[in-house]
């Protein structure tokens, strides 16, 4: 039962985090945009379960899901969203250019990639013992920086682990539309060991990347593992074209209820008023703290 619970109020975290996101744009509090996590919750809280402080993390557009189940730490990320100096990375970054320890995102799809095969050599070559894990969408792989990644992770043996969220839309663009044949064979090709897993199962997740990541620091090589999932709100804030009765099939399939049957219903509702007073605590606490400053640009030393 604490596992389920553990499981259970990391989801939560996540979810009612990425709610009350779009509760303050709605509100006019925050600028930008934002790409929330909803529905996908499994699959970074599973990974999350088998990574150490040493392993490095990277992360894409929609990175709020990985930096929570990684580092809990929803003020840091609510500050730094809402542009405060409180923020993570002084609330310069915004929801998508985040940097805690060994955790980095950057919303340009794929161009991380080279970089995290680079991290995974240089942790080869030091002998750590540590995984690099890279989160990128199945859109994703329209972008050839991923291919050479690849090809490099495969020449090299370096341990890194591709986390490919196939959520079935880039944007407002079907996978039917603009993958051709499978992402996991493409990795295929490049002689990786890659897989295919749903992304439904919150407990079989857990088990598949406990084997995959064991698999990859141990035997110092690259996988690349495909997740069926999908998410169960807009892609960003408001641009949702996809068929409704798609969607709402998809929701009637919320992996988060359906992991907190396994609780019992009044330990389930502690924990869910829990995480809403948890979350009132950070944005009250956000909410007083300075908005982030420019450093001071020369402007005779810049020419
Ligand atoms: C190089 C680049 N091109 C376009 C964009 C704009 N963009 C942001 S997210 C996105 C779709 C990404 O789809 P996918 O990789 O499947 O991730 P998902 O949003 O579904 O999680 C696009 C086109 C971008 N961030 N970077
Ligand atoms: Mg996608």
């Amino acid at each position: 039962m604490a596992a389920v619970e553990h499981l259970y109020r990391k989801m939560l975290l996540i979810r009612r985090f990425e709610e009350r996101l779009l509760d303050l744009f709605a509100e006019g509090k925050l600028s930008g945009t934002t790409h929330t996590y909803v529905g996908q919750e499994p699959i970074a809280v599973a990974v999350a379960e088998h990574l150490t402080a040493a392993d490095l993390v990277f992360s894409n557009h929609r990175c709020h899901g990985h930096y929570l189940a990684l580092t809990g730490d929803a003020q840091g990320l609510l500050a730094e969203i809402m542009g405060r100096q409180g923020g993570v990375c002084g609330g310069r970054g915004g929801s998508q250019h985040l940097h805690r320890g060994n955790f980095y995102s950057n919303g340009i799809q794929g161009g991380f990639m080279p970089i995290a095969v680079g991290m995974a050599l240089a942790e080869k070559a030091k002998g750590s013992g540590a995984v690099v894990v890279a989160f990128v969408g199945d859109g994703t792989f329209g972008e050839g920086a991923v291919y050479e990644a690849l090809n490099m992770a495969a020449l090299w043996s370096v341990p890194l682990l591709v986390v490919v969220e196939n959520n079935r839309y880039a944007q407002s663009t079907p996978s039917a539309l603009g993958v051709a044949g499978s992402l996991s064979d493409r990795a295929r090709a490049f002689g990786l060991s890659a897989g295919d897993c749903d992304g439904w199962d919150v407990a079989a997740l857990v088990a598949r990347f406990g084997t995959i990541i064991g698999q990859v620091r141990s035997e110092c090589r690259a996988h690349v593992e495909v997740v069926e999932t999908y998410r169960l709100n807009a892609h960003s804030k408001g641009d949702d074209s996809r068929d409704a009765g798609e969607v709402a099939a998809f929701r009637d399939r919320d992996p988060l209820p359906h992991w907190g049957e396994r609780l019992e219903p009044a330990r389930r509702a502690a924990l869910d008023a829990e995480i809403e007073a948890r979350l009132a605590d950070v944005l009250a606490e956000v909410e007083a703290m300075p908005f982030a400053t420019l450093p001071a640009i020369d402007l005779a030393e810049a020419g």
